[in-house]
Parts: C-alpha cells; sequence; structure tokens
C-alpha cells in the first residue's frame, strides 16, 4: 500500500466494517461479489469528496449538453482515477476475493446509442483530466439502450432496465430540482416580452454522476434530469391526435424520462421526443444561469463565463430557450439577448446523412412550445433579411437556408445561424461540411467552420481496456503516457528492440486467448486463437456495411470449399452490434450474419480455417474485451459517410491494422501511422462523384463478377435461410436494385485487401512491427488532444 493511502485506506477498512455490521454479517468474508461492489463504490464515492477538490481553469465553464452520455462502468475507471485501484485490489486479496470479478458485478449504465454518446463520456473524462471546468447535462432514462439478444438468428430486444435507484455512484440533488412548462399559449406584454401560460408542468430532478480526472482530484458532475410528477398527461391535448399515431396518449410524466431513442444516425419526429429534447434543455439552461447568477456575475457577463456546447443538434432547444428567459424574465432587449447566444452557443456537426437531420413538423413544435416558435419566427425572419443582403432576393439561396421552411423547423439551420462555431468531428467531414452541408453559410459566416478530430479517452481504452499493455508502455515510456498520449512515439525506438516484440506480441495472443474464452462462454464456439482476429463492432447500419464483410466471409467459404487443399491464413471474423428496433434491413443483415455464421461454424471443414463469432449485446464493457484482442479493424463505410468514426482509434492504438476505406477519421490515422501498415480499399469521394456521374448500376457488378455473384445467389437461393429464398430479401432487394452504399462496387476492392491481409500476417515480424507502430503514432487521437483544440480553436479563442 502506498504511504499516501495509507489513511485513505484505513477510512476504507472502517467503512467496510460498518456496511459488515449494517448487513448482519460476522466478517467482510461474507459479503457477496454485489455486496462487495456496492460497499466499494459507495466508499469510494465518500472518500473522493474528503480529498482537497484539485484545481480547475473556470475562465470558462464548459456545459456539455447531450441526450447521450453512454459512459459505460464507472467503477475500476475512478478507482484508477482517483489511485486507489491497486490498494483496493491488495485490500481485497485478504478475503480470497478479486478485483476484475467484482468489477464484472457493476451493469454498463447504457445511456447512449454509440459513437456520439460515446464521444461525450471521453470528452468529460479528458476535460476533468485537463481541469477544464465543465458540466455534462443529460437524462437519467429509466431504460438504457435495449438488451440484445437472437433467436434464430434474429435481433430480438428487450428493455435494460439497468438499476438506476440502486446505482451506487449517483446522489439526488433535490437543490437543484426545476420546473418545466409546456404548451398552453402566449400573451404580449411589451415589445418582444411575451408572458407564456403553459398548460403542462413537470419537475426535473437531478441526479450527479461524478466525472473524476486522472489523478489530479478533479470532480465535475455529470448532470442528468429525471422527469417526476405525479401527474398524467394527455399527448392529445397539444396536437388533437393527429401526431400519435405511434404514440399511447396518456402518459405519466415520469414517461418523459423513460426510455433512451434507440436510434442512430437517424432522427425520429415523435412528440414524445421533442419533449425529451425540450425537458433536457430546460431543465440544463435554468441550472447554468442560477449557477452563473449565484457566482455573482450579472447576464451581459454570461458569454465570457460559459459556453453551452451541442452535442449535435438534439440539445437545440437551449437556444430559444436561453432567448426566452433572458427576454421574458429578465427584460432583456433582443438585441441584448441575441448577443448574448450568439457568443455562448457552439455546435458540433456528427453527421451528413440526410436521415440523420433533425427537422421538427412546425405545428407540433407550436403547439408544444408556443414561446419558443415565435422567438424562432423571428431569428428566421432577421436572418431573412441578412440572407437578402448578401445574395439577393434568391428563393433557391433562401430555401436552402430558411430555419422556417415548408411547415418544418429545421434544427441545424437553426445552430449554424445562432451559434458562434461549428465544427465536424474528422478532417475530411469538416471540410464536405462546407463544401456540401453548408456552402453558403460557409460564405455568409467564413470564420464559423472549424475541425476538431475527434479523440478517445486512453484511460479507459488503454489502461483498464488492456492492463498488460499499458504495463508494458508503463516500462517503456519515459513519462506518464495516460497524461500524454504523444509520449508513444517513443514506442518507436525500441520497435526493433527483441525483448519489446515478444512482449508485445505475448500480450496480444494472451488478449486473444481471453477473447476466445469470451466467445466459448457466450456462443459455446471453440475458436482458433492463432486465426486472425478480424473485428467489426459498431452499430448496424448500411452505410457502416456489414453487408460487404459478410459477402466477402461467403465467397471465402465457397472459395475454401472448392480448394481445400490451398493456403489461407485462417481467420476467425467477430462481429458486434445493435440495430435500431424499427430498421429492418439493418436486421436483415444481422439475420444473414448469424446464419452464415452457423453454417460456417458447423462445417469440420472449415474448423480453425474460417469461423465467424457475432456476440450479442455490444456494449462499453464487452468493446474492452473485443478491443485488446483484435488483429484488424474493419473501418469499411462508404467515403463520405461516416463523419469520423472512434472505434477506429481505439482498436489502432491497442495494436490492430485497419481495414478501410478513406473516410472519416481513418483518414487521419492513415496519415499519422503510414501507408504501409494500414490497408486502404475503395472507392473514394471524388471518385465516387465520377461513378454516380457516371450512372451506378450495381446489377451490372453482379453480371460480371461471378465471385460476386455467387456470394450474392447463396443468401438469394436460401442456402443460409433452409430453402426459403425471401428471407434476405430486403437487403438483396437493396443491393441489386440501388445499393445505395456502393457495397458492390467496392466489393472487388475489399477483396483484395483482405488477400494482401492474409498475406502479410504470415510475416509475423513484419506485422507485428506494423502492429507496434500503430500503438507509437496514435498519440495524436487522445481525447486530451481533442479537448485542447476545442478550447485553442472554439472555447477559448482569442
Ligand atoms: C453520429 F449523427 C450521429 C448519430 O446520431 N449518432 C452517432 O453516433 C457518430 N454519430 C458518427 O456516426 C461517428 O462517425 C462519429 O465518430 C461519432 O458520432 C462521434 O462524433
Amino acid at each position: 500500500m502506498s504511504i499516501s493511502h495509507t489513511n485513505e485506506m484505513a477510512l476504507f477498512d472502517n467503512n467496510v466494517q460498518k456496511y459488515c455490521r449494517f448487513f448482519e454479517l460476522a466478517s467482510p468474508q461474507q459479503f457477496t461479489l454485489e455486496q462487495w461492489y456496492q460497499v466499494i463504490a459507495r466508499t469510494v464515492l465518500e472518500m473522493a469528496y474528503h480529498k482537497p477538490q484539485g484545481k480547475v481553469d473556470e475562465q470558462r465553464h464548459i456545459n456539455y449538453l447531450s441526450m447521450e452520455f453512454l459512459i459505460g462502468r464507472l467503477t475500476g475507471n475512478n478507482l484508477m482515477n482517483l489511485g486507489y485501484y491497486e490498494d483496493i485490489k491488495a485490500y481485497l486479496a485478504q478475503y480470497q476475493v478479486e478485483l476484475v470479478d467484482v468489477l464484472e458485478q457493476e451493469r454498463d449504465p447504457a445511456l447512449g446509442n454509440g459513437g456520439l454518446g460515446r464521444l461525450a463520456a471521453c470528452f468529460l473524462d479528458s476535460m476533468a483530466t485537463l481541469g477544464q471546468a465543465a458540466t455534462g447535462y443529460g437524462l437519467h432514462y429509466q431504460y438504457g439502450l435495449f438488451k440484445q439478444a437472437f433467436q434464430d438468428g434474429k435481433q430480438v430486444e428487450s428493455g435494460d432496465e439497468w438499476g438506476r435507484n440502486q446505482y451506487p455512484w449517483h446522489r439526488y440533488n433535490p437543490s437543484k430540482t426545476q420546473q418545466v412548462h409546456f404548451g398552453g399559449k402566449v400573451v404580449a406584454i411589451e415589445g418582444d416580452r411575451y408572458e407564456w401560460q403553459p398548460k403542462l408542468t413537470i419537475e426535473g430532478k437531478a441526479f450527479d454522476l461524478p466525472i473524476v480526472g486522472y489523478q489530479n482530484d478533479v470532480i465535475q458532475p455529470l448532470r442528468l434530469w429525471q422527469a417526476d410528477s405525479p401527474q398524467s398527461f394527455d399527448l392529445n391535448q397539444f396536437n388533437e391526435g393527429k401526431f400519435v399515431a405511434a404514440e399511447k396518449t396518456l402518459i405519466k410524466s415520469t414517461a418523459l424520462t423513460q426510455v433512451l431513442y434507440p436510434n442512430d444516425n437517424h432522427r425520429v419526429g415523435q412528440q414524445l421526443r421533442l419533449m425529451q429534447q425540450y425537458f433536457h434543455c430546460a431543465c440544463s439552461v435554468a441550472d447554468i444561469l442560477s449557477r452563473h447568477l449565484a457566482q455573482g456575475f450579472s447576464l451581459e457577463e454570461f458569454p465570457k463565463r460559459q459556453v453551452i456546447q451541442l452535442n449535435d443538434t438534439h440539445p437545440t432547444l437551449a437556444i430559444p430557450e436561453l432567448m426566452r428567459i433572458l427576454l421574458d424574465e429578465h427584460q432583456l432587449t433582443w438585441q441584448q439577448a441575441w448577443s448574448i447566444c450568439q457568443q455562448s452557443f457552439a455546435y458540433t456537426n456528427h453527421t451528413l446523412l440526410p436521415e440523420a437531420l433533425e427537422q421538427w413538423d412546425q405545428r407540433l413544435f407550436k403547439q408544444l412550445l408556443p414561446r419558443h416558435f415565435k422567438i424562432v419566427e423571428k431569428i428566421n425572419h432577421l436572418f431573412h433579411q441578412q440572407v437578402k443582403a448578401q445574395f439577393g432576393d434568391d428563393a433557391k439561396v433562401w430555401e436552402k437556408l430558411a430555419i422556417l421552411f415548408d411547415y418544418r423547423v429545421r434544427m441545424a439551420n437553426l445552430c449554424v445561424v445562432s451559434c458562434f462555431a461549428v465544427n465536424g468531428v474528422a478532417q475530411i467531414h469538416s471540410d464536405l461540411l462546407v463544401s456540401q452541408l453548408f456552402p453558403e453559410y460557409h460564405q455568409l459566416f467564413p470564420t464559423k467552420f472549424c475541425n476538431v478530430t475527434n479523440g478517445i479517452t486512453p484511460r479507459r481504452w488503454i489502461q483498464q481496456a488492456n492492463p498488460a499493455l499499458s504495463q508494458l508502455l508503463d516500462q517503456t515510456v519515459k513519462g506518464d503516457w495516460k497524461k500524454d498520449l504523444e509520449l508513444l512515439h517513443q514506442v518507436e525506438n525500441v520497435v526493433d528492440d527483441v525483448n519489446f516484440r515478444e512482449a508485445y506480441w505475448h500480450i496480444k495472443q494472451q488478449n486473444k486467448a481471453a477473447l476466445a474464452r469470451e466467445i466459448e462462454q457466450t456462443l459455446s464456439l471453440s475458436v482458433n486463437p492463432d486465426a486472425i482476429f478480424d473485428v467489426q463492432i459498431k452499430r448496424f447500419h448500411e452505410y457502416k456495411r456489414q453487408h460487404l464483410n459478410l459477402l466477402n466471409i461467403i465467397a471465402t467459404y465457397q472459395w475454401l470449399k472448392d480448394n481445400p487443399n490451398k493456403d489461407y491464413t485462417p481467420r476467425l471474423f467477430v462481429f458486434s452490434g445493435k440495430a435500431a428496433p424499427g430498421y429492418y434491413l439493418a436486421k436483415n443483415i444481422i439475420h444473414a450474419i448469424n446464419n452464415v455464421a452457423e453454417i460456417i461454424n458447423n462445417d469440420k471443414q472449415m474448423k480453425d480455417k474460417l469461423q465467424v463469432a457475432f456476440l450479442p449485446d455490444y456494449r462499453v464493457s464487452l468493446a474492452e474485451k473485443i478491443i485488446p484482442a483484435a488483429d484488424i479493424s474493419e473501418q469499411i463505410s462508404m467515403a463520405g459517410k461516416e463523419a469520423s468514426g472512434t472505434g477506429n482509434m481505439k482498436l489502432a492504438l491497442n495494436g490492430a491494422l485497419t481495414l478501410g476505406t478513406l473516410d472519416g477519421a481513418n483518414v487521419e490515422i492513415a496519415e499519422m501511422v503510414g501507408q504501409e501498415h494500414i490497408f486502404l480499399f475503395g472507392h473514394t469521394v471524388e471518385s465516387i462523384q465520377t461513378l454516380l456521374a457516371e450512372g451506378y448500376s450495381p446489377k451490372t457488378y453482379y453480371r460480371n463478377d461471378p465471385v460476386l455473384k455467387n456470394a450474392v445467389d447463396f443468401l438469394a437461393k436460401g442456402k443460409a435461410s433452409k430453402g426459403d429464398k425471401t428471407t434476405f430479401n430486403l437487403m438483396l432487394d437493396s443491393l441489386l436494385e440501388h445499393d445505395p452504399f456502393l457495397v458492390f462496387a467496392d466489393f472487388e476492392s475489399y477483396r483484395q485487401a483482405q488477400e494482401r491481409i492474409g498475406q502479410a500476417y504470415l510475416d509475423r515480424d513484419a506485422w507485428l512491427r506494423s502492429a507496434i507502430l500503430n500503438t507509437a503514432r496514435l498519440g495524436k487521437f487522445s481525447s486530451d488532444r481533442s479537448i485542447r483544440d476545442y478550447q485553442s480553436r472554439i472555447w477559448l479563442k482569442k
């Protein structure tokens, strides 16, 4: 036990003994693992607040508004960041208890869908670690992202009742309760001042989770709002039943934060979702303002002291909400209020996909938020004047730039008009944001746009997920790479050191063996630990092209059947990921992968050559097990569609070689690591333009490439569906008729890249060298660097 922690561990022991009496046990020996988990979490939470709070920079307080925070398990992470991990591990040993087993008791709080939510969690970790004053604001969902299981190969969903009421890391903070209003009407008072007479009021209760900085004693809140009120409300009272086709009408107020909407890169038009969004914004803005004013600052000082960072357009309503409060409650003039808002809000865009850009029905918006609608109308009107001054009265231009158009409220446009900064999440994405989505906006506001490439926290994604690699890096690198990931550059110096190389290789093999055990336990599938572990883990979406991966697997299977004696480097293809419950095509792809896996895994000829493991219920804690074991990281989206990706960074830093298109952050990964250490394939954004201009016909590829045709026909002829030829029609018809994400166009190039991988793996030394260089050269992708970029380019920009 380190000297500095002696007192704290005495306190810890004291508390353990106290809980022991509390539970009427003779000795801590009798605790179940679940009890240990609860006792450790509760005790450490108290201990954390006993320490003097570390220093934070309060120049500007970052209020990070996000509908999703995919934080993952907190216990291990908090123990590490607080520096208690080793002490508590040693403490438990006296009771023959393994800390890792205790940590497995924690259920992941799955309060997000995918990349966007996980990014928010990494950013909170980095802001605390860098001492950037920050508060995360989100929702305290009762049900996180649904749990996924497979039945006959198909995804089935069940509710994720994650136990928010027993969660040991959060505190209910009754002094922060807010009131949120909906519906009703507005009455003009004077000038831009109105009185809102709402129809319904719901209470928002604050639940705070501690975000612990890495060994700097900084703790900042992630404040999650929970709707509470004994009242029920009738959704019909806002809309005479016109918007509620898919929703129940009489709803308890608590239903507002009951469930996370399970869509990723896709908008939903439901009224309850709009109410959720406003509830989130209203609670957060009120809290931010009251903190600001309580510190003794004036409203004029708000922009100097606060930033409200909008994680995509989901929290856009915070803009008209702050306007409303400034105008109606603080009686500021429009100019004063607008100037404050324009200097305080910043917007991060996470996607170019049109189906993901939020637009709300104007009537629904107006009925639910009549005062906000007036404000948006005025913003829209004043902006129209500005557009006319710049572009003349051009209807074509206005059609693109308008906030209100065709009875819709376009949230992205409201953000661009109102915010002082707009950023994309990787260089290529930020460039496309300007050139494809917002070119006229860029003409109007050339200095608003910038790039901040995403990053990941090395504390969770290396130190915690890959303890063996972490230890090797501790021994190899001078200075703390966990605080400054660029220090990993030093690893280049030992890339030819035999001892280092052997240690690195050994760690990867150990991690693969551990994943093999996990696969055995979950799927009763015994896999070849010496195969290439080729991993695609992410949400299921057509643009991410899991079906491209699948078609190659089928083609490989067919080739191996025809050429049983030819050389082939053994592969294990690992999949994990969920599809939105209403996204039938993506679910069809999941079904196809499972059925093909079943056939291949039961074919004795394929034993130890070709295997497919689809692990159900992808979540942060499962990612932590898969990532350290990967040899190949599949990042195969259609170029121009994946804004950044962050799994690509986690995998490469843990020594997986990327098989990818020139999309998102893959482009920057390739730049950093060098062309020789990455497998690139497929069309680029530019070559796609040519292809589409010439008229893309997927059927031509199908007809001309017998390998592709055979793979498609395998599914079409029912070979993976017990003879039923219609099972995969959804996927196949889409591919053959439109192929909107150019799966067929990239198939041949993808096959060739896979072939190169098979060859490359045979040269163990060269492969290992590439893997090590991936770890050494990707320090840029720490979320600490992302946060520093936000500071210098947006939040504290001079
Ligand atoms: C983007 F628009 C969205 C969305 O609704 N959900 C989501 O996870 C992702 N994203 C992008 O798809 C990724 O490319 C990106 O790395 C991630 O956001 C974080 O920026």
